[in-house]
């Protein structure tokens, strides 16, 4: 696909549905500025990856930035829909899914998020399962991420991403992270506690499979929620969603969210900022160290 890509090794992607649909927007450029010197703190150059007017960018300027907070409404864009997006010319906001082709496109190898869309909880009424998944098996990226949200079904997540073969790696940990929690019951497919180590395999296995790759990251212990409050913030949430009439589609997570930043006082916007930011900062070395080892 057609890319414009303004950056030069080593880089990482940073999406923006995160910014645009996942906090609130008092909290966007905030937000944005900081992963963006997290990355740098690091050791690379953020690449924040989105689509202004039809253009698919990797890399959008504080201008561009700028125009996509300004607008009333940015679709989300997936796999699904980001070729009808751009062949309309729309803004987009890219997840996960989306936030990876055009880093792979970009020749950009490290992405930094805050958690994997996965299989969601029953609530939702029907299967619903994030395209982010099968991403994994398309692009040749390495996302550092702090597991999938628990909102969703984290065991049923783990238990995909092993059915599609999707290479799942901790740094500094043996277990799935639950995203605001540092520790699932699921595992790891491999622990690793070197940087340049995980950089070696990272820049292997991409090369080998031309697919991706997840590097776990868990939130850090000072920012973790107990377990059992968010247990009660979710369900709270989850019938606010539901006697509203539920939320469907791709409107399933960022409703939940809202809920749930509102219903805790702001405790799980917190949570969320603190791990992002720390998976920037982890990502910018990764990256750096698979620049200088190459
Ligand atoms: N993680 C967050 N906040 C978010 C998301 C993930 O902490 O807003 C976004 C990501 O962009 C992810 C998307 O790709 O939610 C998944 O949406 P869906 O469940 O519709 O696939
Ligand atoms: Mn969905």
């Amino acid at each position: 696909m057609k890319v414009a890509s303004r950056v030069i090794a080593p880089v990482v992607a940073l999406e923006t549905t995160l910014l645009l649909h996942g906090v609130p927007k008092e909290a966007s450029l905030q937000m944005a500025r900081d992963l963006a010197s997290d990355v740098m703190a690091g050791g690379a150059k953020p690449a924040l990856v989105g689509v202004v007017a039809g253009e698919a960018i990797a890399g959008l300027r504080d201008d561009e930035l700028d125009v996509l907070l300004a607008a009333a409404k940015v679709p989300k864009a997936n796999t699904s829909n980001l070729g009808v997006l751009l062949a309309r010319h729309s803004h987009a906001a890219t997840t996960v899914s989306t936030t990876m082709e055009i880093a792979a496109a970009a020749g950009i190898r490290v992405f930094a998020t805050g958690g994997l869309g996965g299989v969601h909880q029953g609530w939702t009424q029907h299967l619903d399962v994030s395209a982010d998944l099968m991403a994994f098996t398309r692009f040749p990226v390495a996302v550092v991420t702090s597991g999938c949200k628990s909102i969703l079904d984290v065991i049923a997540t783990r238990e995909l991403l092993e059915t599609l073969g999707v290479p799942v790696v901790g740094f500094r940990t043996d277990r799935f992270p639950a995203f605001y929690q540092r520790e699932s019951a699921a595992g790891v497919d491999a622990r690793f506690d070197d940087i340049d180590e995980l950089a070696r395999f990272v820049s292997l296995e991409l090369a080998r499979t031309g697919r991706g790759v997840v590097v776990a990251n868990p939130i850090p212990v000072a920012d973790e929620l107990p377990a059992a409050e968010f247990a009660g913030w979710l369900a709270a949430a989850q019938k606010v969603v539901s006697n509203a009439g539920g939320a469907g589609g791709r409107d399933a997570t960022p409703a939940v969210l809202g809920q749930l930043h509102a219903l805790s006082g702001g405790a799980t916007l917190r949570a969320n900022v603190a791990l992002v930011r720390n998976n920037a900062r982890v990502a910018g070395q990764l990256a750096a160290a698979m620049h200088r080892l190459a």
